[in-house]
């Protein structure tokens, strides 16, 4: 299993006048408000790092970068702040179709982003709830981090190892193919898998390794095109895992290519 360098922040130690300040704040402030000046101040302080220092993984036609992109204070916090915010799907939204089959979603899914925004895969279709506010300081974490703009999140919720992905290609053609999907982990670090499409089956099957990662909590993923051509990806279960994991993947929708004449119910 490939393990990654962790990134270490400087963090300003002991407390504070300020910190008192930020405490009674809490009380009267919503917390995702207190939550963003925190994270402004915490940045203006730390002087986050351009660029992050990336971790490239490459294979053929795979194009990856890694990071630890948040300390695991700001990952603690955006791991609370979310579970208290995010509204998952529930009823059919739950189900995909595959080979005109219905299955339940193997976890727990939400989709945010700009206005009128559709995210459709497997028979299902998404609609975007508005961003949060802790949603947009991840967002924009990402963008300063990366230099890309995102439009739309997709979240998934994993309580345990027993939930999982399946493999699949992120290669639906609303997707910009040359904005990177950018995937955020939080919470419990979890194994993820890219196998390439010659390596999986058929008469013209070619060896070629799975390329095999750790996710961790506040590590940060691109996945840079042509990857979701060629690689299929996936997040087994691994039954000793009793905690949760919330994974973002941000992208970019592009408004003209959605399959507008399929409305969600
Ligand atoms: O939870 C993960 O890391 C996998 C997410 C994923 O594959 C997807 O959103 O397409």
């Amino acid at each position: 299993m490939d393990k990654f360098v962790t990134r270490a922040k400087k963090r300003v130690g002991g407390q504070s006048k300020k910190d008192e300040c930020q405490r009674e704040n809490l009380q009267k402030k919503p917390r995702s408000e207190v939550l963003k000046e925190e994270f402004q101040e915490d940045e203006e302080v730390n002087q986050f790092p351009q660029p992050v220092p990336w971790q490239k993984i490459e294979a053929e036609g795979l194009d990856c970068d890694y990071s630890l992109l948040f300390s695991k204070k700001e990952a603690d916090t955006f791991f609370t702040q979310l579970e208290e915010e995010v509204v998952y799907f529930t009823g059919d939204q739950t189900k995909v179709q595959v080979y005109g089959k219905t299955y339940s979603v193997p976890r727990k899914q939400a989709t945010y982003g700009d206005e009128g925004l559709m995210y459709s895969f497997s028979g299902v279709h998404l609609s975007a709830r508005p961003w949060t506010a802790t949603l947009e300081i991840i967002r924009d974490a990402v963008t300063k981090a990366t230099g890309h703009t995102f439009n739309f999140v997709l979240i998934n919720r994993y309580k345990d190892g027993h939930d999982h992905m399946g493999e699949h290609r992120d290669d639906e053609r609303e997707l910009d193919p040359s904005c990177p999907i950018a995937s955020v982990s939080l919470g419990a670090a979890r194994d993820f898998v890219f196998r390439h499409k010659d390596a999986r089956s058929g008469q013209n099957r070619r060896q070629i390794d799975p390329v095999k990662l750790e996710l961790a909590h506040g590590s940060l993923l691109l996945m840079n095109s042509p990857t979701n051509t060629y690689w299929y990806h996936s997040l087994p279960t691994r039954k000793k895992i009793k905690s949760p994991r919330i994974n973002l993947t941000f992208r970019r929708i592009v408004k003209q290519r959605q399959r507008n004449a399929i409305k969600p119910s």
